[in-house]
């Protein structure tokens, strides 16, 4: 296969070709990072799907191995489709997958290293007794998924949880096994929601900021390709999770990334006691520009993730391993730069100048809105109960507005007719004693391109700008990804772009505001971003 490398990235994770989608059974053995991936070994589209493998030191740099696990027995003979690993109290790793078998059928089965003295874990053994689980009389039998990392509760018994449907309804059914050989569906399901089918469940416990334990339950809804978690109480003995009342269960709730971002997992990295996410970014061209450009999909910036300290949501931060990339002594910092507002004239911007590579770069930044009064009343009456996403696809970075849209240009090309824009833009509401913020990812004027799927997205920030109209932002530009994060991690928006003129050392970086009030970029840096090592085994000799 030939491939077009203009967009390839440099430092989010790609194979040299070839379709891509989720991440699966990651974890930290003995020192290494593992990440496995759903991988089509022939082609840029989706099929003929494995379970590629790739090992890491740092999360950054990764050694490619050949594939773990693909279809060899009549319980897979149509595909390795997505699962988890889990690490026995032994320290052993276990994979548990979904196995398309010979009849169709999605069914659950086991997978152990070959050779616990190699380090990279190459073969992994799939026991005869497989399949471990296979849909019961009453089971969606091509809707059944995705297992978790398995938990064992105080009893010794293990856990696990499957995602399936009974028509409309999504659920993560759960299931239960002493030995891991031998499993048994619970009388209840641990949740369900009335959202279509649930793929790629993630249930893990977290801790407060009094020491509490508790869990969340991530599913990615089939039907929108969108994620949403909740994170509540659960009860080992009685095997129920409950959910805060607070929060919204269901299609309308807290999302990781409101933007290209699916089919995520988490992993419990216990050398760092941390727990990190990993979520596949789809492409959004064409699936003829996939197959043109010989490649397809990328994996998300690992990302640290915590309960913030108000219990409020899930924060999430990229892992601190990949500043090592921010290459020394070409980093540019601008402090206390005023941006005018735009008095209602045409919007006004600075260009972030002193980059080698624009297109690969780390920005920090933080803005100050100098005038919260001049925000504009958060339309109730259109937008009540709506998602930050209408709001945005209403008010985008070109519709002037009282307090933004401002923030950044990013991928733009020299007339500034390729741009991406990371923007704020605050409301007011209550008369101005509230106050709500809008982060937007607006590709809409990306690329000259043609038949470019180019949604925008967006998240609402719960920051509190009346304290001091601060709000802090980080993007990182990879070429084709635009991955940022607002309010110090509190909600994050991942978007692909495909730029025709802001490629390579053509792109341009520029702050940019298109409200009424003043904005002040307080702090600003960015870094050249160096490229990760992704090597195949046989390019790097066999030293990671
Ligand atoms: N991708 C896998 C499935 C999973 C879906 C197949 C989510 O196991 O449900 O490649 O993207």
């Amino acid at each position: 296969t030939q491939v077009d490398d203009k967009l390839r990235t440099g430092f989010h994770f790609q194979p040299p070709k070839h379709w891509i989608n989720d991440p699966n059974g990651v974890m930290q053995y003995k020192g290494a990072y593992h990440l496995f991936y759903q991988y089509n070994p022939k082609s840029a589209v989706w099929g003929n799907i494995v379970w590629a493998h790739a090992v890491s030191k740092d999360l950054v740099n990764w050694e490619i191995l050949e594939p773990a696990i693909y279809p060899t027995a009549s319980f897979d003979e149509n595909g390795c489709w997505s699962g988890s690993a889990t690490i026995l109290p032994d320290g052993k790793p276990v994979i548990m997958y979904t196995g398309i078998d010979a009849d169709g059928r999605q069914v659950q089965n086991v997978a152990y290293p070959k050779d616990l003295s190699d380090p990279y874990l190459r073969e992994w053994v799939k026991p005869e007794y497989n399949p471990v689980i296979a849909p019961d009389a009453g089971v969606n039998a091509t809707a059944f998924r995705d297992p978790t990392t398995a938990w064992r509760g105080p009893d010794g018994v293990w856990r696990l949880v499957i995602g399936t449907k009974d028509n409309h309804r999504g659920i993560a059914a759960l299931y239960r096994s002493r030995d891991f050989v031998h499993w048994a569906p619970a009388r209840r399901a641990l949740h369900s929601g009335d959202t279509g089918m649930w793929e790629c469940p993630d249930f893990y416990p977290v801790t407060d900021g009094n020491g509490n334990t508790r869990h969340v339950l991530k599913v990615s809804l089939d039907l929108t390709r969108y994620e949403y978690y909740t994170f509540g109480e659960y009860d080992h003995g009685s095997d129920t999770y409950a959910p805060d009342a607070t929060l919204p269960d269901g299609d309308g709730g807290l999302r990781y990334d409101y933007g290209d971002f699916y089919a995520s997992k988490t992993f419990l990295d216990t050398g760092k006691n941390r727990r990190v996410l990993w979520g596949w970014a789809n492409e959004s061209d064409s699936v003829a520009d996939d197959v043109r450009k010989g490649w397809a999909g990328v994996q998300a910036i690992p990302r640290k993730l915590w309960l913030a300290p108000d219990g409020s949501q899930l924060m999430q931060w990229p892992v601190a391993e990949i500043e090592s990339l921010r290459v020394g002594g070409s980093h540019v910092n601008v402090t206390d730069r005023m941006v005018h507002g735009n008095g209602g004239r045409g919007v006004n911007y600075f260009e972030v100048t002193g980059l080698a590579t624009p297109a690969q770069a780390d920005v920090e930044a933080t803005f100050q809105v100098m005038d919260l009064d001049k925000a504009e009343v958060f339309d109730d009456a259109a937008w009540r109960g709506a998602d930050a996403q209408t709001v945005c696809a209403a008010r985008g970075a070109d519709d002037k507005g009282g307090v933004g849209p401002f923030g950044l240009w990013v991928l733009a090309s020299d007339e500034l007719k390729e741009r991406t824009a990371v923007f704020f833009r605050v409301f007011k509401r209550d008369d101005g004693k509230k106050h709500v913020v809008l982060m937007c990812n607006d590709p809409s004027r990306s690329s000259y391109g043609k038949g470019l799927y180019k949604p925008t997205f967006a998240g609402f920030v719960d920051v509190d700008i009346a304290a001091n109209g601060k709000i802090p932002l980080r993007t990182l530009i990879d070429h084709s990804v635009v991955e940022s994060f607002g309010g110090h991690g509190k909600t994050a928006i991942l978007s692909r772009v495909y730029p025709t003129k802001a490629i390579g050392d053509k792109a341009r970086l520029f702050v940019f505001n298109n409200g009424e009030s003043d904005v002040k970029v307080t702090n600003l840096n960015a870094y050249d971003m160096g490229s990760a090592k992704i090597r195949t085994e046989t390019e790097t000799g066999s030293d990671y």
